[in-house]
């Protein structure tokens, strides 16, 4: 069923946009023009990803990015795809990708270039070859006023509080949107045969409990004692029944917590001590969206939103999801 608006007219993510903006006064055309930056990448990511097999861009490009992983061919195409789509908005100044070591300074962010935009283009990789879900994952800040323009870094590490919105799209069975701008998240399904982001389900609420949590038990040996201690009460008749679902796709893991419930966690471990996920391009827009829907995201010691950031691809422990849940693992991690 496809959500109408009052006039029988189908809302588009471009319509939502618009229509969000003319709520809130202070929001300019200017936030709708970087929006339809990303979706246009989308559109054309998903394009590739849906016939990936027959294109000869399968596997890897037999390149290490920065964060010292595979470059897959569809990461770099994904990462290219975007940078063209948005390099050319003079509204933004710059943009950081997971895939690359240092920041795409369009122009040095001032009154008109006042838009930062941090992505992780193509997330989930590994997966990409086996044809399990992946996802592009976005985060928009607004430059800083108290800082000179040159200064660059200063005006990328804002803390998650700072994003004007955040977003992600999952190519999975449908190829679905879920953005905040930080009045709620809304979640929009790509309809192939228009071409354009549909609204499918506005003002996403997570429910409050979940009986699903959602981690790489391999690891188990190697999380933090509360962590072990977590999952053994999770598997006992007391915790009421839990079952473990992990994808291996943070877009996919995540978009599942965000529909049914239940918790998403990556623990430090051996191989990460400081956390595998990505603070700038991962966790905060994720902890964006689960709090907007009612949820929490924690590193186990604080709101992943309020964490300052020392560098562009810091990682951090995350555990995100229902409220309930988050507070029900943070009660094992502390003690
Ligand atoms: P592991 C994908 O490579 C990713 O960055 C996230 O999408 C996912 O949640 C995580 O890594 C999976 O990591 O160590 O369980 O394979």
């Amino acid at each position: 069923m496809i959500n109408t608006a009052g006039d029988g007219g189908i809302i588009t993510l471009q319509r939502h946009i618009i229509e969000e903006q003319r709520k809130y006064p202070t929001a300019t055309g200017e936030f709708s023009w970087v929006l339809s930056g990303i979706t246009l990448a989308t559109k054309i990511i998903e394009s590739q990803v849906r016939c990936a097999g027959l294109l000869g861009i399968l596997g890897t490009t037999g390149t290490v990015n920065v964060q010292g992983e595979k470059v897959q061919k569809l990461d770099q195409i994904a990462n290219e795809t975007i940078l063209q789509c948005l390099g050319y908005r003079r509204n933004i100044g710059i943009m950081v990708s997971e895939e690359d070591d240092e920041p795409h300074i369009i122009k040095e962010p001032d009154e008109l270039a006042n838009y930062i935009v941090l992505f992780d283009p193509l997330d989930g990789s590994s997966n990409i070859d086996v044809n399990v879900s992946i996802g592009t994952i976005f985060s928009i800040l607004q430059r800083r006023e108290d800082v000179a323009a040159k200064d660059v870094m200063s005006h990328i590490l804002q803390p998650g509080v700072k994003q004007v919105a955040a977003g992600y799209v999952v190519y999975g069975s449908s190829t679905v949107m879920a953005y905040t701008t930080g009045h709620g998240v809304h979640m929009f399904t790509l309809d192939p045969t228009i071409g354009a982001f549909v609204l499918s389900r506005p003002d996403i609420k997570m429910p409050e409990k979940g009986q699903t949590y959602s981690v790489n038990e391999a690891y188990k040996a190697q999380f933090p004692k509360g962590v072990q201690d977590y999952l053994r009460w999770a598997h006992t008749e007391e915790a009421g029944g839990y079952t473990l679902r992990y994808i291996g796709s943070l877009v996919a893991d995540f978009h599942r917590t965000l529909l049914r419930g239940g918790v998403f966690l990556y623990p430090p471990t051996r191989k990460a001590p400081g956390g595998k996920l990505r603070l700038l391009y991962e966790a905060n827009p994720m902890a964006f969206l689960a709090e907007q829907a009612g949820g929490a995201a924690s590193d186990g010691k604080q709101r992943i939103l309020e964490k300052e950031p020392k560098a562009l691809h810091e990682r951090t422990p995350l555990i995100i999801g229902s409220k309930a849940e988050v507070d029900k693992v943070l009660s094992f991690w502390t003690k």
